[in-house]
C-alpha cells in the first residue's frame, strides 16, 4: 500500500464564494481530510469564483477558506496553487496567509511514477477562443494590473460583477469547440517542454485524452480536472491523485469524509 506522503492531490475550479455555501463546506471538509490521505495538494487555479486582490483578506469568507489551507500546511502538507483566469490577481499577501506556493502558468514537475508532467490552468490552451485571448492578454499586462489594483476595492467588485455577467452571457454565443483547448497547442506545449503529462482544469470537462505526437512518436497524456459545484443541480467534486502507480482519479461527494 502507497504511503499517503508519497500521494499528490490535484484539484481546481472549485470557484468559491459566500453566494456557494454548499460548495464551500465540501471543501473545507476536503481540506481538512488531506493530512490523513497525502502529503501534498496543489490547487491549479480558480479556487475562488473571483479574486479582486488580496486587500480583501479580511472578509470572513475569504478568512474562512485562508484558515482551512493554514490548517494543511500546519499539518505538514505541502500546498500549492497556481492562479486561474477567475482569480489571477491572488498575490503573495494571499499565499504568506495561506501558508502556500504559488506556481506561475506551465509548471514543470517529475510525476511519482518517473514522467516529466506540465500543469496549467488551461485557459491560456483554448487559443481558438480569441475574443478571450484578447481580454486575458490585456489583464495579465502588469501595468494593467496595478492600474486596476489602484481602484477602490468596492469599485473593482463591481467592475467584477459585470465582467461575470458579461462572460456567462459571451458563452451563450460561442460554440463548445471554440471553448475547449486547441490539440495543435497542447502539441507545442509538450514539445517546448519536453512533458508526456498534462494536468489541467478550466474546461470543466474531466476525463483522460491521449494526443500521438507523430514526429516523436510518442503518445502524450493530457488530464482534465472536474470542476466542483454543490450548490446546483449536478453535485460534484473531485480531482486526481497521484502515486508511484500512476494517476487516478476521485470524486468527492458532500457527505463524505
Ligand atoms: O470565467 P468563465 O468560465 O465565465 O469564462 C471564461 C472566460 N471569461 C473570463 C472572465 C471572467 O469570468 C470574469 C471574472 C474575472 C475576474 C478577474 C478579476 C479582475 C479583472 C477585472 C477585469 C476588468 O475569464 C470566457 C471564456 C470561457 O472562460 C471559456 O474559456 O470564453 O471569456 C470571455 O467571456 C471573455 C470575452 O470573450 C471577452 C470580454 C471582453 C470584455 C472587455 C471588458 C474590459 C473592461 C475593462 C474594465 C476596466
Ligand atoms: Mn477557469
Amino acid at each position: 500500500m502507497t504511503d499517503s506522503r508519497a500521494v499528490v492531490l490535484f484539484v481546481s475550479d472549485i470557484h468559491l464564494s459566500a453566494q456557494q455555501p454548499r460548495t464551500a463546506a465540501a471543501f473545507l471538509r476536503f481540506l481538512s481530510l488531506v493530512p490523513a490521505r497525502a502529503g501534498s495538494l496543489t490547487i491549479l487555479g480558480d479556487l475562488f469564483d473571483s479574486w479582486a486582490g488580496d486587500d480583501d483578506l479580511d472578509d470572513p469568507f475569504i478568512a474562512t477558506v485562508v484558515a482551512g489551507l493554514r490548517a494543511l500546511a500546519s499539518a505538514g502538507v505541502t500546498v500549492q496553487l497556481m492562479r486561474g483566469n477567475r482569480d489571477f490577481l491572488l498575490g503573495e499577501d494571499f499565499a504568506r496567509a495561506s501558508g502556500l506556493s504559488l506556481l506561475e502558468e506551465r509548471h514543470r514537475i517529475g510525476l511519482p511514477d518517473g514522467r516529466p508532467c506540465l500543469l496549467s490552468h488551461g485557459d491560456a490552451l483554448c487559443t481558438d477562443d480569441t475574443a478571450y485571448q484578447a481580454f486575458r492578454t490585456m489583464v495579465r499586462d502588469p501595468a494593467w494590473q496595478q492600474a486596476f489594483l489602484a481602484r477602490p476595492l468596492a469599485e473593482r467588485k463591481g467592475i467584477i460583477a459585470g465582467l461575470r455577467t458579461q462572460s456567462e452571457a459571451n458563452k451563450q454565443t460561442k460554440s463548445m469547440a471554440v471553448m475547449d483547448i486547441n490539440p495543435q497547442s497542447v502539441a507545442r506545449w509538450f514539445i517546448d517542454t519536453g512533458t508526456v503529462v498534462l494536468i489541467h482544469g478550466h474546461t470543466h470537462r474531466p476525463g483522460r485524452n491521449c494526443l500521438r505526437l507523430g514526429d516523436l512518436e510518442l503518445t502524450c497524456e493530457r488530464h482534465v480536472l472536474t470542476d466542483w459545484d454543490f450548490d446546483g443541480l449536478k453535485p460534484r467534486g473531485g480531482g486526481l491523485a497521484v502515486d508511484a502507480d500512476g494517476i487516478h482519479e476521485f470524486s468527492w461527494t458532500e457527505a463524505q469524509g
